[in-house]
Parts: C-alpha cells; sequence; structure tokens
C-alpha cells in the first residue's frame, strides 16, 4: 500500500493567553461561565466521541442516518468541485459519507481546535481519499478565519457545520457566526470561475419531548457528566488552576423559555481558587454555566437563515423530525 504524507496542518489554535482571556471573562459573569469550546482537549473529544454512541443520545445517530438517506441529494445540490469547509470536524465519521459522495471534490478543509483528535482524523482521510486535497486548520471557528492556499480554484466553497454545534452559541453568537460564514463563502469564492454562490451545509437539533431531551443530556452512564467535569481539569492543567473537581456536580435541565439544554456545574460547597492572581469564589450552590444547547423550531430558523444572507434551497429531517440538514446559498 502507497504510504501518504499526512496532510499540512495550518495552526491557529488559540494561545494560553487566549484561552486565559475567555476563561477569565466568562467566569466574571453573572451567572458565571466558562466557554464550551474547552471541552475539547484530547480527553473531552473523546468522551464526546462516546456520547455521541450512547443510546440516549440521538443527536448523532438521527443526522448520522439522515445523511445516508440523502447523502445523494445533497451531493448534487453541492455539486462539482466544491471546497467543503468543516467548522469543528471532530473524528469525521459524517464527513467521509460526504466526502465519498462529492462529485470530483476540489479540496476539504477541517477546522477543529483539539490538535490531536484533528491530526489523527486527517491522516485516516489522506489515505481513504488519496486524490483529494485536505488542508487543515488547528483553530477556533469562533475567531476570523482565514483558510489555507489551495492548489486548484474550486467552484464553490460550501462552510460545512453539522452536529448542531450552532445550539451552542448564545442567540446573537450564532446570528453573528452565520453572517460570517456568508462573508467566508463569498469571500473565498469571489474567484471562483463559474461564479455560483457559496453554500451552508448545516444541522441542526429540533424541538423535541422534554424528557427525550434530558435524557440525551444526563445519560445513565455518566458519560455526559464526565464530560462536562473535564471542562474543569482542562482549565486546571492549562491555566494551572486547583479547581477541585468533587466540588462540583453535573446538571443539564432543559429551560424552556430558553428553548435549550442548559448545562451546568453545580457547586456543592464553597469553593475557592486561584486565576492569573485573582482570586475567585464560588459560593456554594452557584452555578458555573458550561453549554447551552438550543434546539430549534424550524420555521423560525429559516427565516433567520435568511435574515443573516443566506437563502435555504433544500432541507432534509428524520420522520420524528428530531434533526434537520439544511442546504442554504449565500445571497
Ligand atoms: C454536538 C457540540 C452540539 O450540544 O449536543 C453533547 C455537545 N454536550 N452532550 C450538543 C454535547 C453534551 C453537543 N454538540
Amino acid at each position: 500500500m502507497a504510504t501518504h504524507s499526512s496532510p499540512p496542518v495550518l495552526d491557529l489554535a488559540p494561545q494560553r493567553s487566549t484561552m486565559l482571556q475567555e476563561v477569565l471573562e466568562s467566569l466574571s459573569e453573572r451567572p458565571r461561565r466558562l466557554p464550551s469550546k474547552y471541552f475539547y482537549d484530547a480527553r473531552g473529544s473523546e468522551l464526546f466521541d462516546a456520547i455521541c454512541e450512547l443510546p440516549e443520545y440521538y443527536v448523532t445517530r438521527t443526522e448520522l442516518s439522515l445523511m445516508e438517506t440523502h447523502v445523494d441529494q445533497m451531493a448534487a445540490a453541492l455539486g462539482p468541485r466544491v471546497c467543503l469547509v468543516e467548522m469543528g470536524s471532530g473524528s469525521g465519521v459524517k464527513t467521509r459519507r460526504l466526502l465519498s459522495e462529492l462529485d470530483a471534490p476540489a479540496a476539504y478543509v477541517p477546522v477543529e481546535i483539539a490538535r490531536d483528535h484533528l491530526v489523527d482524523s486527517v491522516g485516516r482521510l489522506g489515505e481513504e481519499f488519496p486524490e483529494l486535497e485536505i488542508s487543515a486548520v488547528c483553530g477556533d471557528f469562533l475567531q476570523p478565519l482565514r483558510l489555507p492556499p489551495l492548489s486548484s480554484e474550486p467552484r464553490r466553497y460550501v462552510v460545512y457545520f453539522p452536529g448542531s454545534t450552532i445550539g451552542n452559541l448564545t442567540t446573537e453568537g450564532a446570528d453573528a457566526l452565520l453572517s460570517r460564514f456568508s462573508d467566508l463563502v463569498r469571500e473565498a469564492g469571489r474567484e471562483a470561475a463559474a461564479r455560483v454562490p457559496g453554500g451552508l451545509l448545516l444541522g441542526v437539533d429540533l424541538q423535541k419531548d422534554v424528557a427525550v431531551l434530558e435524557a440525551a443530556y444526563n445519560d445513565a452512564a455518566g458519560l455526559t457528566a464526565e464530560f462536562n467535569l473535564n471542562l474543569l481539569a482542562h482549565l486546571n492543567r492549562r491555566l494551572g488552576t486547583q479547581i477541585p473537581l468533587d466540588a462540583f456536580a453535573h446538571e443539564a435541565p432543559y429551560v424552556a423559555e430558553s428553548e435549550r439544554i442548559e448545562m451546568r456545574l453545580r457547586a456543592l460547597r464553597r469553593v475557592e481558587f486561584e486565576l492569573a492572581g485573582r482570586r475567585f469564589v464560588v459560593e456554594a450552590g452557584e452555578p458555573l454555566v458550561t453549554e447551552y444547547s438550543h434546539k430549534y423550531a424550524l420555521e423560525p430558523f429559516r427565516t433567520r437563515l435568511a435574515d443573516r444572507g443566506w437563502q435555504v434551497r433544500q432541507v432534509w429531517t428524520d420522520p420524528q423530525q428530531y434533526f434537520a440538514l439544511i442546504y442554504a446559498e449565500a445571497r
């Protein structure tokens, strides 16, 4: 078997100083927050992959089966010679299905904050798709992004943003991101010969029975709790804090007014720690909000996309209407 050199990885990963800054800001909010992007160290990425296999976590399974069922239509919608830019590519299971169906894709650009995970996944993809140009970016897709140079001119740029990761942002954050993605494909596609509009293939988790939602974020095996607590372990390791993990308990209720799961770490006792020379006191019973996971109604979401410069072309949903994949084009 031919050996291929591993795809290049452009390093735009957040510096320790950026992480420190973001954590200080989030901790100073009330309620206190911690940025969900910092779930994803090596251990966190591994735990997330395990969550995706849980019986209660319908999200990944539903999206994958949507993908299996409609991938030919998706590939047809995207067309030939696409540059697929995936935001938060993780281990790339869903991507494989799409890549294998695309018509002569020009390039695949995964953007992922967890370096080990990224290197691992592009290494494997490189072997599976030896003809495909893969150029990875280790970085935070919430920050302005530059795309690596490509060796051939794509016909169109498409942002692939699966998994309902959009739901982890605040409403304002998600709106800003949708606008930035449309700027990105427009900018990148300026030179594209055929001048076809850029695209967005977006996964969104839909509103459903509260019991189903809460089970997905409070699994019996306790993996989501471990994933949540690992955020503190990551901070301790990377920022040198000494936050006792056993002083916090995982909770993830569905907050109906906000249409989202709110994942929190609730202090079981008063906790004091130091970060960058500042002393933090978390009172007993006080929550640290670690993640929102918004659940959407399809119709308002379409309007929202339209308001951010995206024209919805096609929507695929499963029979239970648990999840939607949306293909939209930048107008
Ligand atoms: C796939 C990143 C969107 O919100 O469902 C899973 C992350 N958090 N279990 C989600 C997550 C807790 C997940 N995202």
